[in-house]
């Protein structure tokens, strides 16, 4: 099978595995695992932060930094199609008690001057603004890179007002891979951010959730109270340092792959292809089968694809290039797309 569903689907290569069989282990909870404890620090010298925090998933790490970020009542200002508004199952709502605050962003960004619009005047019968999330790169916009200078304007204007900033660079490496702008300098002026481990990166398992010193002393009571405590995580955390390691520059074949990818379905008359900027290929099928039925169809074939939006009527599909998915595969892919489509 070709897995172009997701990043999130690589299976550790031999070098990880052996890594995570050789790891160093102690008791996490007790701060005692000492592979647990290199990630944290390598997490946090890559990203400029003082201080990180190693969770099961981006979900944990973007809901922590809501939970430490804000108080019960208040408000969160982030971009419609946003991972954490729309793909989060309302966790900011059930773990923190904040309601989001959304702005329709133009493919997934939006301006300082829409934050600026959106934060609450400081009336104490008003919800109170306790966060703006930023995304980078933009899933639901096909792996958008944001750029970075509407970014600092944003940190700017949310600062003046007390407001802190958190980034969900679930795949802030291919940001920066892409861009050759260092990940340290992408997140710089944000108060968090979480990364994934296991996307792009290729670990099995984990993220890191990154920020100051007290506000990961904070997350680190939160990811407990969560059910987030783990034991001998060093297993897990070795394959996290492996994947810092081995697979950053690497994550500029996928790009280049996505791109092969998104030329080559482009030349299919009945599909509309967004220029992908990093690992992400969105798909619009203009006519003929729907996303449903063509990700059928290809899946007898032997390629998965992700129909992206709910409905059994949607019409657009995500395709993910990742560790896994080599240039061959590729190529076969827009071979069968063709074989499926022919004529449509
Ligand atoms: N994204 C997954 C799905 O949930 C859609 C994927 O296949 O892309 N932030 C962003 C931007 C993400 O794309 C994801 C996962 C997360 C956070 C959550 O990470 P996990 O799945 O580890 O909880």
């Amino acid at each position: 099978m070709i897995d172009l569903r997701s990043d999130t689907v690589t299976k550790p290569t031999p070098g990880m595995r052996r890594a995570m069989a050789e790891a160093e282990v102690g008791d996490d909870v007790y701060g005692e695992d000492p592979t647990v404890n290199r990630l944290e620090e390598r997490a946090a010298e890559i990203t400029g932060k003082e201080a990180a925090l190693f969770v099961p998933s981006g979900t944990m790490g973007n809901q922590v930094a809501i939970a430490v970020h804000t108080k019960p009542g208040q408000e969160v200002i982030l971009e419609a199609t946003s991972h954490i508004y729309n793909v989060e199952m309302a966790t900011m709502a059930r773990f923190s008690g904040v309601q989001p605050r959304v702005i329709f962003g133009e493919r997934g960004v939006f301006t300082a001057e829409e934050v600026r619009r959106a934060i609450r005047p400081k009336l104490y019968y008003l919800a109170q603004t306790g966060l703006v999330c930023l995304e980078n790169t933009h899933n639901a916009a096909g792996g958008r890179i944001w750029p970075l200078s509407i970014a600092r304007e944003i940190l700017e204007v949310a600062h003046a007002h007390g407001i802190p900033v958190h980034l969900d660079g679930a795949r802030i490496f291919n940001a920066s891979v892409a861009t050759g702008i260092p990940v340290s300098e992408l997140v710089w002026g944000f108060d968090s951010l979480m990364f994934c481990l296991s996307k792009g990166l290729g670990a099995p398992v984990g993220s890191v959730l990154c920020g100051s010193r007290e506000f990961i002393a904070e997350a680190r009571r939160v990811r407990k109270a969560l059910g987030g405590g783990m034991r001998q995580a060093g297993i897990l955390a070795a394959a996290g340092l492996y994947a810092l390691e081995h697979h950053i520059e690497r994550l500029a074949e996928d790009h280049e792959n996505a791109k092969i990818l998104a030329q080559g379905l482009a030349e299919i008359p009945c599909l509309s292809v967004t220029p992908p900027e990093t690992n992400i290929v969105l798909v619009e099928i203009l006519r003929g089968p729907t996303a449903l039925e063509l990700a059928e169809r290809l899946k007898k074939r032997g390629v998965l694809v992700a129909p992206a939006g709910a409905g059994t009527e949607a019409r657009k599909l995500r395709l993910v290039t990742h560790l896994d998915v080599p240039r061959e595969d590729i190529l076969r892919t827009i071979d069968l797309f063709w074989e499926e489509l022919r004529g449509v």
